[in-house]
């Protein structure tokens, strides 16, 4: 088999590579987002197919790569059905098997208590426990749901009752050290060996732990498998079975193709028509984005209702009547521009770099 634990330095997160050298299928768990080339170019070096992107959990310190490498590999990504990160392939649940390779098997655990929806998954004589049990120590329960309790009885009850002899891969260490195995930390974990559940409890609360740098980031992205919200949109991938995963569309080559058929004009341009009046303004972003900030007199119809909503604004009764459309970058309302004119729109244009653009222009 093969085996590989990667270090992100910036987060010190560890990311996990498993792969079967004969079928060629391969699995990660808990890749890190600044690592996406690199992963591609280990698995290209190695041979392998990225089956699935795992996560043990959604995390607050660092960003997956698990939505790059769906885009990008067509691997599946999943995460517990408990992080609330609806929009990857598969919803895990405790007891899951994730089959790979020639019969080899990663089981998952469910590990609650840094958050809820903290698993951890066996596989042959090695479990990867994420931020659940670490060496020496263990996740910490102050944020995103934690719960000291539910942490404890998870790793007395779930992991320390796994053989001796099983390894400990953790989802961090803050120390240089890489792996560890159910005996040591049964027996010499400074939070857990000896200690009761309350005196667990009395530790956790007492962490004083600052807040991870990159939280504010970090949680909502991963709860969309670690794509920003343009990416979130725009990642359409075309999958068509008789086409090799890499030949296949991103949503880089949607947008450039969406490009060819439609007109973009200038945040300069823009400015004026708006200025003269009769046209129709469209913020294609999402509602929240909206919310946040957008050009004065634009209509909230989001891309992904687009075909759906348009109906509904009386605005857009004339088909004929000039359109103007934009996003965040210029990408989605390329698409959404696209879509209208299939709608029969005759005088559609997008605003080439989008709010982004607008707004720099207005400094
Ligand atoms: N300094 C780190 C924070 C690290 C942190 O809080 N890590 C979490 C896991 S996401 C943890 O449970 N740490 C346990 C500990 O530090 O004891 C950062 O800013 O990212
Ligand atoms: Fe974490």
């Amino acid at each position: 088999m093969i085996f590989k634990q990667l270090f992100d330095t910036e987060t010190w997160t560890y990311t996990y590579l498993i792969a079967d050298p004969n079928s060629r299928e391969a699995v990660l768990i808990d890749p890190v987002n600044t690592h996406i080339d690199n992963y591609i170019a280990l698995l290209d070096g190695l041979g392998l197919q990225l089956k699935y992107s795992l996560e043990t959990h959604v995390h607050a310190d660092h960003i997956t790569a698990s939505g790059l490498l769906r885009q990008r590999l067509g691997a599946q990504t999943a995460v517990s059905q408990l992080c609330g990160a609806s929009n990857a392939d598969i919803q895990i649940q405790d007891g899951d098997i994730f089959e790979f390779g020639n019969g080899e098997q990663l089981k998952v655990i469910a590990t609650p208590g840094h958050t809820p929806g903290s698993i951890s998954f066996l596989w042959r004589d090695r479990v990867f426990t994420g931020d659940a049990l670490l060496i020496g120590g263990c996740g910490r329960a102050d944020f995103q749901g934690g719960d000291a309790g539910a942490l404890y009885d998870c790793i007395t009850q779930r992991l320390f009752t796994l053989p001796d002899e099983t390894l400990v891969y953790p989802g961090h260490d803050y120390q240089g050290r890489w792996v560890s195995s159910i005996i040591q930390e049964r027996t010499t974990n400074p939070r857990l060996a000896g200690k009761s559940r309350a005196e667990f409890i009395d530790i956790m609360g007492n962490l004083n732990l600052p807040k991870p740098r990159l939280i504010d980031e970090a949680v909502p992205a991963n709860r969309y498998c670690g794509l920003d919200e343009d990416e979130r949109q725009d990642a359409i991938v075309v999958r068509d079975a008789n086409v090799p995963v890499r030949q296949q569309s991103t949503a880089q080559d949607l947008v450039a193709a969406a490009k060819q058929h439609i007109t973009e004009v200038s945040i300069s341009t823009a400015q004026q028509l708006l200025q003269e009046g009769n046209i129709v303004l469209l913020d294609v972003r999402e509602e929240s984005e909206f919310a946040a900030a957008h050009i004065d007199n634009a209509l909230l119809l989001p891309r992904g209702v687009l075909e759906f909503k348009y109906g509904s604004l009386p605005e857009l009764a004339d088909k004929s009547k000039a359109v103007m459309v934009y996003c965040r970058t210029g990408g989605r309302s390329a698409l959404a521009a696209q879509s209208l004119q299939t709608l029969g729109y005759t005088n559609v244009l997008s605003i080439a770099g989008g709010f982004e653009a607008w707004q720099k222009a207005a400094v």
